[in-house]
């Protein structure tokens, strides 16, 4: 393939989480009119510029009001929640990345100037990271036509095949492939509707990846990260969380030899309820006892078992005598491993764990995640 020589970036779904913001505010304007928000209609309406989005959603609910009004009402409760939108997983890392080692960056967004501005206005310093940008309302077709790539590869001085697009959305890919770029997308639809999201775009110059933590610069001809510690990322600051050892669904130990020390709802649901999911490594204690030992976990819904509820799960890497439920367990997480995956069986699954298990040992023994485990929060009767 030819070398990457600068990189366009989709806004919504790929940089910000403005997808779960402009969800709400959807779901509120169709119930105004009496019907209720499908997932499949929000779906379909995912990538296309705002006015086309709502007439998906017109047409797909039946309703009878017109799509320009529909848009009127959202953009009135959008206006003051845009700020709201975060950034995704692993997007501020790679931007600056890019920044830092010279890569050409551009903003081809759906999204029109007025509201790209206020998108990014709680995040100048990402605004600023891109040389261009190029909105939604600045070219005649919209996604899935290439325009607004083709005329961010223009503004970048850069021929298209050489143009790497990171985006999230079915529309978003299509118009990038029919712009001759290559693609890397993190879809934003989860589960069942992600598989159908991308039916039918096979293509050798689409890549697909489960966040922007799995991004891997070299595969692009750009330069690796240099954040890499013991094939880890750190979490910095590291997460310190304490919580009650809780009953899971029984499996960990009887179908995978694995036991994990399942962490209570609410622990979970104060600390962890925006971490991204995915295997981490860090250091664990528990109860009485003042050991400190290395712990590898996952944050998520076990995909291979399909969860519908969020866990957190630790394998202490440690040979205990009997089990411990309802004691107190103290972590501090340092290092995250890989995105949570899918596999074909159970074996498979088994053997990546005893992978992450000795990534987990070798990444503990390097600084600054060493002297971790003299962490004071990991002392028993310490309070936060
Ligand atoms: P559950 O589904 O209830 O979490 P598991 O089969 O995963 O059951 O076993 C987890 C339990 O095993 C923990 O709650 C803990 O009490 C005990 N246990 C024993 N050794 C370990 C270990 N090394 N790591 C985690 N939990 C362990
Ligand atoms: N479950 C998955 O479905 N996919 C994974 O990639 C995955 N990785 C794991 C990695 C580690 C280090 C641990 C401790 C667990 C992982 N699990 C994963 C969770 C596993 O399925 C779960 O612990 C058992 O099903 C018991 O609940
Ligand atoms: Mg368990």
């Amino acid at each position: 393939m030819s070398p990457i020589s600068g990189v366009i970036w989709d806004l919504d779904g790929t940089v910000l989480d403005t997808e779960s913001l402009i969800f709400q505010v959807a779901k509120e304007v169709v119930s105004r009119h009496g019907a209720e928000l499908t997932e499949s209609a929000a779906q379909a309406a995912t990538g296309l510029r705002p006015l086309e989005s709502w007439q998906v959603v017109a047409d797909r609910m039946e309703l009878t009001v017109p799509a320009a009004q529909l848009l009127a009402e959202s953009e009135e409760l959008l206006c003051d929640r845009w700020k709201e939108a975060k950034m995704l997983p692993g997007a501020l890392r790679l931007l600056r990345h890019l920044q830092a080692t010279g890569v050409p960056l551009a903003l081809a967004t759906s999204s029109n100037r007025a509201n790209l501005t206020k998108k990014l206005s709680g995040h100048a310093h990402v605004h600023a990271a891109f040389q261009t940008t190029c909105c939604g309302d600045e070219v005649e077709r919209g996604k899935p036509a290439p325009d607004c790539f083709l005329a961010a590869a223009e503004k970048l001085g850069l021929p298209p095949e050489s143009c790497l697009a990171i985006e999230d959305s079915r529309p978003g890919v299509q118009a990038a492939l029919a712009a001759g770029m290559h693609v890397v997308v993190v879809p934003s639809a989860v589960g069942e509707s992600a598989a159908g999201c991308f039916k039918g775009l096979h293509c050798p110059r689409l890549h697909t990846l489960p966040s922007l933590l799995a991004f891997k610069p070299e595969t692009f001809g750009l330069a690796p990260f240099g954040d890499i510690i013991g094939s880890t990322i750190p979490v910095d600051p590291a997460w310190r969380i304490r919580g009650t050892v809780v009953k899971g669904f029984g499996r960990g130990s009887r179908e995978l030899g694995i036991p994990t020390a399942n962490l209570d709802d609410a622990s979970l649901k104060s600390s962890l309820a925006e971490a991204v999911t995915g295997i981490y490594a860090g250091f664990a204690s528990i109860g009485s006892s003042p050991a400190v030992h290395k712990t590898c976990m996952s944050i998520g819904f076990n995909p291979v078992f399909k969860n519908k509820q969020k866990t957190c799960e630790p394998w202490i890497l440690h040979d205990f005598e009997g089990d411990f439920y309802g004691e107190e367990i103290r972590l501090v997480v340092c290092a995250y491993i890989r995105p949570e995956a899918d596999f074909v069986s159970i074996e498979a699954l088994v053997e990546q764990i005893h992978g992450d298990a000795a990534v987990t040992r070798a990444a503990l023994d390097l600084e600054p995640f060493a002297s971790l485990n003299e962490d004071p929060f990991l002392l028993p009767g310490v309070l936060p």
